[in-house]
């Protein structure tokens, strides 16, 4: 049978830290793989002879190699192997994910780009291998773009619409069979026990100006129920002998029903093992009670991540998504009784955030360390990434917009440029830049969390001086942003 080729290409500097699972590729590989394709996944973030497993599966003439990108880095990396893809295969190369999801239009005029998924791929692409190989015509699958010879002349096809998925649990299990859990990690870089994301849950009804997510799943959420979470937990430990997972979703806990059913049958079923997520909100923890909060740790529930934005609520009232600092405050509190690391973010340097604003981030950052020593505190700049009304404030402010897909590669703000965040001047900016290092390791969970041993014993020492910038916002010759930024993204 005809292969059918999916390469997870490399994000950039974020490897440093290691590499999670490649949901998106395993996501659409899931339904081909149980019609019985042959489904080879190449990731280039892990696999050192990448290269050389793409030219063998190229020349062996695949259905259509599959490419996924967000905005950014990650799309130098695809024109890589969409080069490569080319000069050995005339498959089509089909590009998806959130950037060519945002721009679709844009997307499929480059030349190195054959086809367009738009949104969730699994129905989509599913149908797409079995059109592509069968020789049918494809213009019926919905949420396809795709470039087509008409008298010598290459026309561009949008097909119509496509609907978001509504039962989560229509897509089959992923095909872990297909790729090294070695390779990956879950929770912690260096937990002593496996450890894997796993997604039970997809999209968030909330609206928060910095977040794609609202308008990648038109502010739908749909979920696994209880019991299928627990016959895919317990698959992983049984025959994989996963122990630890980090739920990498939107919004995990957006129904407490599902997070009461999830941890009592853990519980229930005796199950060792710990969990953490990244999607949960601060005004949900609020509304957790006693018996739950109780449950969710005895089911191993050790690392929560919470999205606190800023210490201010005239700020959070323009970030919008309906948060409030007493909410921080007093989820903060409630957790604190429990061994449970928490991880807070916060954005510095929201459009119209004044200095006297961000240092309120700054302080409630500090008073929610103090009050919970198992916490964390993250700042990052804020960027403004197409499909955010972020976005649209950064170009009334004067963004320049990228003409064309090349253009978006360099559109990364893995380590933020001042000339994607227009509102901001550069005094702020630098001030900004410095909190969201220092930040790391202003807590001693974080510096002792990543990198090898000798690595630690530096943080260690640099944990003191970061704390008194942070907490004072002294800037002043911030040497070690420069040093930084030469370790991690250079
Ligand atoms: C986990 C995560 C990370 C992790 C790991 C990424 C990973 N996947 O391993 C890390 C920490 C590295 C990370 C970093 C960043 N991230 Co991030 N991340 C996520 C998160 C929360 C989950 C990703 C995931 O696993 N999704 C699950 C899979 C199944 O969904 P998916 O990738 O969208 O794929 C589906 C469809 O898009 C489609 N599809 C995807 N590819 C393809 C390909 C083909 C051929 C087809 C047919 C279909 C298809 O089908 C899939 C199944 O339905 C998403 C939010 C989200 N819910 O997706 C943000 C998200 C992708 N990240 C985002 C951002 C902005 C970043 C950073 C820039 C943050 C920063 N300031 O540094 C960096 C950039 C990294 C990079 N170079 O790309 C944005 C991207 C917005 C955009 N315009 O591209 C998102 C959407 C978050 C948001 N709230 O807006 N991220
Ligand atoms: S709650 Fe989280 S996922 Fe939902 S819109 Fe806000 S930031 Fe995005």
């Amino acid at each position: 049978m005809t292969e059918v080729l999916l390469i997870q290409p490399s994000y950039g500097s974020w490897e440093n830290m290691g590499a999670r699972l490649p949901h998106a590729m395993l996501s659409i590989a899931s339904m081909p793989v149980k019609k019985g394709y042959k489904v080879i996944l190449i990731d280039q973030r892990v696999d050192k002879d990448w290269k050389q497993k793409l030219i063998t599966h190229c020349k062996k003439n695949p259905v259509c190699v599959a490419l996924s990108t967000t905005t950014g880095m990650m799309i130098d990396n695809c024109f890589e192997l969409a080069e490569i893809i080319r000069e050995h295969t005339d498959a089509p190369i089909v590009w998806g994910g959130p950037h060519p999801t945002l721009f679709p239009d844009q997307t499929i005029k480059h030349p190195l780009v054959d086809m367009v998924m738009i949104g969730e791929g699994e129905f989509t692409f599913m149908k797409l291998v079995e059109k592509l190989e069968k020789g049918e015509s494809i213009d019926d699958i919905p949420g396809l773009l795709y470039k087509k010879k008409e008298n010598g002349e290459v026309k561009i096809i949008k097909n119509r619409e496509r609907e978001i998925i509504k039962d989560f649990e229509t897509i089959p299990d992923l095909p872990y069979e297909l790729v090294d859990f070695k390779k990956y990690y879950g929770l912690n870089f260096d937990s002593a026990k496996p450890s894997i994301t796993m997604i039970t849950s997809r999209g968030c009804p909330y609206t928060c100006g910095f977040c794609a997510i609202p308008v990648l799943y038109k502010r739908s959420w749909k979920a696994l129920r209880p019991e299928m979470v627990i016959e895919r937990l317990k698959y992983m430990e049984d025959k994989y002998g996963i122990k630890d997972f980090y739920f990498q979703e939107d919004n995990f806990a957006f129904d407490l029903k599902r997070v009461k059913g999830i941890s009592e049958a853990i519980i229930k079923e005796k199950m060792d093992i710990t969990w953490g997520t990244l999607g949960i909100r601060a005004d949900t923890i609020c509304r957790i009670d006693d018996d739950l909060l109780e449950k969710m740790y005895k089911s191993g529930a050790r690392q929560l991540d919470v999205g606190v934005e800023s210490g201010s609520q005239r700020v959070l009232n323009i970030i919008g998504g309906a948060k409030k600092v007493v909410d921080m405050q007093n989820a903060n509190k409630k957790i604190s009784k429990y061994p449970i690391s928490m991880k807070y973010t916060f954005i510095a340097g929201y459009p119209t955030e004044t200095m006297d604003e961000l240092k309120q981030s700054v302080d409630l950052a500090m008073s929610m360390l103090k009050e919970n020593k198992h916490a964390y505190a993250p700042f990052f700049v804020a960027c403004p990434y197409p499909g955010t009304s972020l976005f649209n404030i950064a170009l009334q402010q004067g963004l320049k917009v990228p003409k064309d897909l090349k253009g978006w590669a360099s559109f990364d703000q893995t380590i933020p440029t001042k000339e994607n965040i227009p509102w901001m001047d550069k005094k702020q900016f630098d001030v900004c830049k410095m909190l969201a290092l220092t930040s790391y390791f202003t807590s001693k969970n974080m510096s002792v969390k990543y990198g090898k041993a000798h690595m630690r014993i530096l943080l260690g020492v640099y944990h003191h001086f970061a704390k008194f910038r942070f907490k004072n916002m002294f800037q002043h010759a911030f040497v070690e942003g420069k040093v930084a930024e030469k370790m991690f993204y250079s």
